[in-house]
């Protein structure tokens, strides 16, 4: 019997693929992913999400906005995050309103504090971990978007440091470093760039955004984002620099951009690779990536309702162990966009399953039901109205 001759495809799904002639969608089933059901699929996962107690946001007038977290850390017990804070007279007013008190964007005259938690949802503001310094250091105008790396029983910040306010010229700056021998503090800020922006004319020539750190194959793996080309024609896409020391050099990988969609940074150590959440932005928005080298990634699962700016808890983020467990929760950030005057973003936990040999009865939903409302607040504009008549 020829292969054409095999009659329909079975109604029991094979696992592996079958050894017949498919379509391209049917290949792709088998190929680009570990599983042909993402039920079963170790890097598919669905994400929940709860309100987080104890951090104060001036009753959402806008002056006070926490965002950006860093992945999240345990030590002696307790949970550690980083975060971009800003406390500011008023919310943001955009490039042109903005003075040396009030804010471009919400992530303009910001500082870096950080938060302690027993179980994950319950967070207390320590206070300030790095402060931005007086003008002209490196920073002065605002720092934002922390991650952290633990090295040889050292603490290292890694965030972006705006000599502009956001929005000048675009959302231009590189990124510095600050460390300590203790989570606590106090911090050391080196008041130097450590990862530069490219050369001109290189995708990454104006900015290195939300560098996140990890260790793997004995190196410190830097991975961050660019937005390159002009808004609103831009693409988002992220690269990774290598370094042996903290304080550098960092190598800029001769392949990057190695994502190419994906807003925010988010990796992870899974199985012998990297794993990596494309969350928004770019062709691949919404999708989780593996890669066995840290470098080539490819499609793992298609999936929805990312968090935002994800800061996972990653219990192996520095071990290097080659055999990476995986995220089941962190804290990722969102913005109330209903009143623009007032504008402020917050932090909520996500809890999510992308753990290796995980229940699959857990957080694998792949038909999330949303309520209406999501769906109406993605209004047309009065324009848009207006073209199509309505
Ligand atoms: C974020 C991040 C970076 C950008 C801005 C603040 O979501 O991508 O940190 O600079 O927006």
């Amino acid at each position: 019997m020829s292969k054409l001759e095999q009659g329909a495809f079975p109604w029991d799904i094979p696992q592996t693929k079958p050894d017949r002639p498919l379509s391209a969608a049917m290949q792709r089933l088998y190929e680009n992913y570990q599983t042909p059901r993402p039920e079963d699929n170790d890097l598919f996962s669905s994400f929940k999400y709860t309100r987080v107690e104890g951090l104060d946001y001036s009753n959402s007038d806008g002056t006070v906005s926490r965002r950006d977290p860093s992945k999240i850390i345990k030590i002696d017990g307790l949970y550690y995050v980083w975060y971009t804070k800003r406390h500011t007279p008023l919310p943001p007013r955009g490039a042109e309103q903005c003075t040396d008190d009030i804010p471009s964007m919400d992530w303009d005259l910001a500082d870096i504090f950080y938060a302690t938690s027993k179980d994950g949802l319950h967070w207390q503001e320590q206070g300030v971990a790095v402060k931005r310094p007086s003008k002209p250091e490196l920073g002065w105008r605002s720092i934002s978007t922390p991650d952290i790396l633990v090295w040889q029983g050292r603490y290292y910040l890694y965030y972006q440091a705006f000599m502009e306010a956001s929005g000048t010229k675009g959302d231009h700056c590189p990124v510095t470093m600050a460390w300590s021998d203790s989570p606590r503090g106090p911090w050391t800020a080196t008041g130097e760039i450590v990862v530069e922006n490219g050369e001109p004319g290189s995708w990454d020539q104006f900015s290195i955004h939300d560098p996140y750190l990890l260790v793997y194959k004995g190196k410190i793996h830097l991975y961050y984002k660019s937005a390159y080309g002009d808004r609103p024609d831009y693409l988002v896409g992220n690269g990774l620099a290598i370094a042996d020391n903290p304080h550098g050099p960092f190598e800029k990988h001769s392949l990057n951009p190695i994502l190419n969609s994906g807003h925010e940074t988010c990796y992870f150590p899974f199985k012998e690779g990297i794993a990596a959440l494309a969350i928004r932005n770019g062709n691949e928005s919404n999708t989780i990536q593996y890669s066995k080298d840290g470098v080539n990634f490819n499609l793992a699962s298609v999936t929805q309702l990312m968090p935002i700016a994800a800061g996972p808890y990653i219990a192996d983020a520095f071990d290097d162990t080659g055999d990476g467990i995986g995220i089941s929760w962190g804290l990722s950030h969102m913005a109330d966009k209903k009143d623009p005057t007032t504008k402020y973003s917050f932090l909520a936990r996500f809890d999510c399953n992308l753990l290796q040999n995980s229940e699959k009865n857990d957080c694998h939903e792949t038909d999330v039901v949303h309520d209406p409302e999501v769906y109406f607040a993605q209004a047309l504009t009065a324009e848009q109205r207006k073209k199509r008549g309505i």
